[in-house]
């Protein structure tokens, strides 16, 4: 159970083998499908996202803990597992822990991207990422996943971080810790449920191949240690109304300090607000954001391979 030297990490033999042979292989979290997405969507959604990044030319690995065995490339099995609820969210600080308790959990972006790294994973799709909490001057709640993202060599597709927390404080904060963030075919940043954050950014990629030269770059210039973010917009015919956004956002905000909500558990009962304050509406936006980059992620992670395998072939 993860007592044998060395044991620390189980890979599925097909993300081995597609690694080994310089292959495309996606990360994706199972924190969203544990704590994301109510049942039975969720499991709906983990299962679309892996064949999403098949259908591209990919290989899926969802990563969690099961049993306490940290695995890259998960059966059908413990896919189910994550989605039929009481698995306990495991960001980067979380998973000693489980594995001592021989516990199951969802990873969050911080813990996926550690994982999917020492697998030698470089792309990872998810919806948002964690970042700076709306008063964090206060509560000093930041998530784990920026610092994570400055010291893991995975590059996260999302679409931003939600509205729920500080967008232009996340951003900064990525700025000091020194993760690239570029914005795929844009420079303002996304807002998750909305196409643009109102934020701007000072660098986006064009198409599949500049983004896997963005990616290339940050390992040839000696930044191998460092992970980025390429932030995918909803398209605009897609996005979440503004107004009932706005309000649903208000009204989850006045809950939150009302019900006296504090750290980890923050984002999961934000996200429940939302859906139910839209009446859905924010689930099929949710869904729809994973799907989008499931497959940009794919495109990504196999024009990278290109690009590795003319570099080996120099
Ligand atoms: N943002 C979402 N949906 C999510 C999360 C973030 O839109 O499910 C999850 C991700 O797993 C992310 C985590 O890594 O929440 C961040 O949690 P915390 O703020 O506790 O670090
Ligand atoms: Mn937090």
């Amino acid at each position: 159970m993860g007592d044998a030297p060395g044991v620390n990490l189980e890979v599925s033999a097909e993300v081995r083998d597609t690694l080994g042979d310089g292959g495309p292989v996606v990360a994706l979290e199972s924190t969203l499908i544990s704590h994301g997405l109510p049942h039975p969507n969720n499991l709906d959604l983990a299962r679309e996202a892996e064949d999403i990044v098949r259908a591209e030319g990919a290989v899926p690995a969802t990563v969690a803990v099961i049993g306490g065995v940290p695995k890259v490339g998960l059966v059908p099995d413990e896919l189910e597992l994550l989605g039929d609820g009481g698995v306990p969210k495991l960001s980067i600080r979380d998973l000693p822990s489980a594995i001592a308790k021989g516990s199951h959990g969802a990873t969050t972006v911080a813990a996926t991207a550690h994982l999917a790294a020492r697998a030698g994973v470089r792309l990872f799709a998810t919806g948002g990422l964690g970042g700076v909490h709306r008063g964090a001057r206060e509560s000093w709640d930041i998530s784990a996943d920026l610092a994570a993202l400055s010291r893991t060599p995975v590059a996260v597709v999302c679409s931003g971080v939600k509205s729920i927390l500080d967008v232009p404080a996340t951003l900064e904060h990525l700025e000091t810790l020194g993760v690239p963030v570029a914005g795929f075919r844009t420079l303002r940043f996304p807002g998750f449920y909305l196409t643009d954050s109102g934020s701007q950014l000072d660098w986006s990629v064009e198409d599949e191949e500049e983004a896997a030269r963005l990616v290339a770059a940050t390992g040839r210039i000696g930044q191998d240690g460092c992970g980025l973010v390429i932030a995918n917009p909803i398209p605009e015919n897609e996005q979440l109304d503004r107004d009932l956004h706005d309000r649903a956002l208000e009204e989850g905000l006045d809950e939150l300090k009302r019900q006296g909500i504090r750290g980890k558990d923050v984002t999961p009962f934000l996200l429940t607000h939302f859906r139910e304050a839209t009446g859905g509406a924010s689930l099929g936006v949710n869904e729809q954001i994973i799907r989008n980059n499931a497959s940009l992620a794919a495109r990504i992670a196999i024009a990278l391979a290109r690009i590795k395998a003319r570099e080996r072939a120099l």
